[in-house]
């Protein structure tokens, strides 16, 4: 995320001296079809954005856009709506003119507020990392808001969206491991106590990389599970995620481990181990190794 962050900084300040709003790094939000244009919306501006609910109204002149794309407006209010899938991770970042305070936020299907990111200050980037709940449903509905200003300097907004895939048995073996393609991908997978305590998966990478897993569980008391990314022939270990319900109530638990792609390692596989009767998902994130701030 933050290498992807510089670049928007660095983007911004070409397009702050150039005016151009066609850059070929970003598309303007007028630009899609049925978008409000920021004179039409001044209406409207007594209304509260960044609430608890975001209205039918603006829901329904949201306008839809994709992940992977970088979106620039120059108004104070931009309100997008993208297809998501329940487990899904969404990863959002707001890069924010130095004359503005621009704030994040995101709705479910129903108009309900589920994340926000709200940095005080001009400048300030906005930033949010949310997992879709089976709840939300589709779309999931974004909006940037500077409260204060009569915009007239863009933001950037840029939503990455990981690619959610079913387990697939049987996977109990490394050999019968189940490929995984891509750089950013939920898997959805289940374990029972009798005949399924093992789920394989195995996803290609590169040298240098960074390979992230992030495993999410609801579990019961006493429940635990791992996830182990190694060598293919399991005999190099590289990270292991780890979660535990020690006691207390049923609960969300999530770990997240990091591994740097070594010479010689084309492929990372991914064993999911539990001996308990268990739904959980994983993500597997793969990026550049050089994730340095920025500014
Ligand atoms: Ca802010
Ligand atoms: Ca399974
Ligand atoms: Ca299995």
């Amino acid at each position: 995320m933050k290498p992807i962050l510089g670049i928007f900084l660095a983007a911004l300040l070409v397009g702050c001296g150039s005016g151009d709003e066609n850059d070929d790094a970003t598309v303007d939000l007028t630009s899609i079809e049925g978008s409000p244009n920021c004179s039409s919306i001044q209406g409207l501006r007594t209304n509260t954005y960044g609430g608890e609910t975001l209205d039918s109204t603006r829901r329904g002149s949201a306008a839809q856009a994709q992940f992977d794309t970088t979106y620039s407006y120059d108004c104070f209010l931009g309100v997008y709506k993208y297809d998501v899938a329940a487990e899904q991770e969404i990863i959002g970042t707001v890069s924010v003119p130095e004359d503005k305070d621009y704030d994040f936020y995101f709705y479910n299907a129903a108009g309900e507020r589920v994340a926000s990111s709200t940095n005080e200050g001009k400048g300030v980037a906005e930033a949010i990392d949310y997992t879709v709940t089976a709840s939300d449903s589709t779309p999931l509905y974004v909006v940037v808001y500077d409260q204060l200003a009569s915009s007239e300097s863009d933001f950037e907004l840029l939503l990455r969206g990981s690619t959610v895939v079913s387990e697939q048995e049987d996977n109990d073996t490394k050999e019968t491991a189940q490929l995984l393609n891509g750089t950013y991908v939920t898997v959805t997978g289940a374990t029972n106590t009798l005949d399924d305590q093992d789920d394989y998966f195995k996803i290609p990478v590169s040298e240098g990389k960074v390979i992230s897993i992030t495993l999410g569980s609801s579990l019961e008391a006493g429940e635990d599970i791992y996830a182990t990314l190694s060598s293919t022939d399991e005999s190099t270990q590289f990270a292991q995620a780890y979660i535990g319900n020690e006691g207390g109530s049923e609960a969300e638990f999530t770990d997240t481990k990091s591994y740097t792609v070594t010479a010689g390692t084309s492929e990372v596989l991914i064993w999911v181990n539990s001996i308990f009767q268990l739904s959980y998902s994983f993500t597997i994130d793969i990026a550049d190794a050089e994730a340095t701030d920025t500014n």
